[in-house]
């Protein structure tokens, strides 16, 4: 996540003002789009002896790839409808420039989505749409054309905390405010190495990312699901075994997961997930493997195998 922390000549954050990152925008298209399929929630369903992917990462498609794939077609489309010699007044110049986002610049997408009317920013910090939820990732669109704002879109919260009360490492300092370093999406997928001891319990059976602040939202309760094929699970990946992952080599590793966007955390780390939710199960049957993963020549698996398997044979008697 270092691009959220580049700064311009004069030492300001881009991400604090658009004229930083793009001189020539005027104007920021936000897009929204729905990657809900019709399976269970992380809440609803409670096997501890499978671990849990978040909903986003289910699919075999790096979601950057298959969302800026939308926005360039966006893109190409306002380019031909637009004359550049046209009777649209462009603010720089007479020809219209675009640039796509997801993911990818220091831009906070979710302000933007705000501002654009796409929906409000939770208590859980994510971007809800009052039809649609918030399984939604956003892309946004730079552009040089100036375009009229919708209007922000209301918090519709209200006096709901549900998901501050359920966040299960009390990652919330205040509504809307997260630590992310407590944070179990940034402890499954950004962090490298050891993960705080005092923080391992509280991260359940999830081996990459986290959705119970979403799963628990009402707005969530009647989200709609896509039919598009980029967002569709792959085989295994809902709750999936977490002996497999726990000993998955390397070519499983980047067979399984290429072009995931599980290929993030790396196949230590995933490793060493599956490690610290097998000891959050309470289940004897993965104490053979975890015996044998303490001599794993990979020390961040060993040194958390070793952690669990005192815990689970703990909890055992
Ligand atoms: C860093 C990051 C993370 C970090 C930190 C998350 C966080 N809440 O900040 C971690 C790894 C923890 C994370 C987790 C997740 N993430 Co994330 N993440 C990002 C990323 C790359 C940057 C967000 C960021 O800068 N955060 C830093 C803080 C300081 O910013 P902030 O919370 O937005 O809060 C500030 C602003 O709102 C600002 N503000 C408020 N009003 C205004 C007005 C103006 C004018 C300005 C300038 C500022 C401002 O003040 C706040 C305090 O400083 C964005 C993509 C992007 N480029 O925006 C995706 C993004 C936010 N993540 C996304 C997703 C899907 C997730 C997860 C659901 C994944 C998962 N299932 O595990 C979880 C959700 C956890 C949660 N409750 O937020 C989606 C969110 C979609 C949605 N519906 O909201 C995004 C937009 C990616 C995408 N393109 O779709 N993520
Ligand atoms: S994603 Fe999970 S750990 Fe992170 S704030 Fe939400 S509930 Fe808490
Ligand atoms: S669970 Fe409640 S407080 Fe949290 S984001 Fe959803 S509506 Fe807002």
């Amino acid at each position: 996540m270092k691009y959220m922390e580049s700064r311009d000549d004069a030492g300001e954050l881009k991400r604090a003002s658009l004229a930083r990152v793009a001189s020539w925008a005027r104007s920021v298209i936000v897009c929204a789009i729905n990657y809900n399929t019709a399976h269970p929630y992380s809440t609803q369903t409670g096997d501890a002896g499978q671990g849990w992917i978040s909903r986003y990462a289910w699919s075999g498609e790096d979601y950057h790839e298959a969302v800026l794939l939308r926005l360039r077609k966006v893109e190409t489309n306002l380019h031909e409808q637009l004359d550049p010699t046209g009777n649209r007044q462009l603010a720089t110049g007479n020809s219209l420039q675009t640039r796509s986002y997801v993911d990818t610049g220091p831009l906070l997408e979710r302000v933007y989505a705000k501002y654009a009317g796409t929906g409000w920013i939770g208590k859980n910090t994510c971007l809800i749409n009052q039809q649609l939820g918030s399984w939604l990732f956003l892309g946004v669109i730079l552009t040089s054309l100036e375009l009229t704002p919708d209007l922000p879109a209301p918090d519709r919260c209200g006096r709901c905390t549900r998901c501050l009360d359920a966040c299960p490492t009390q990652a919330f300092v205040a509504p809307g405010e997260l630590d992310a370093r407590r944070c179990i999406s940034y402890l499954t997928i950004e962090k490298r190495g050891e993960i705080p001891e005092e923080l391992r319990p509280a991260m359940g059976r999830h081996v990459f990312g986290c959705d119970i602040c979403q799963d628990v939202c009402p707005w969530n309760r009647k989200a709609p699901v896509t039919a598009a094929p980029e967002f569709q699970p792959r085989d295994r990946l809902v709750n999936p075994a977490l002996e497999w992952l726990a000993e998955m080599q390397p070519e499983e590793f980047r067979a399984t997961f290429r072009g995931s966007p599980v290929r993030r955390t790396k196949l230590s780390g995933l490793r060493r997930n599956a490690v610290i939710a097998m000891a959050n199960s309470g289940n004897p049957k993965f104490l053979p493997t975890l015996r044998r993963l303490t001599d794993d020549p990979d020390s961040v698996v060993s040194q958390h195998a070793r952690w669990a398997l005192d815990r689970l044979e703990r909890a055992g008697s």
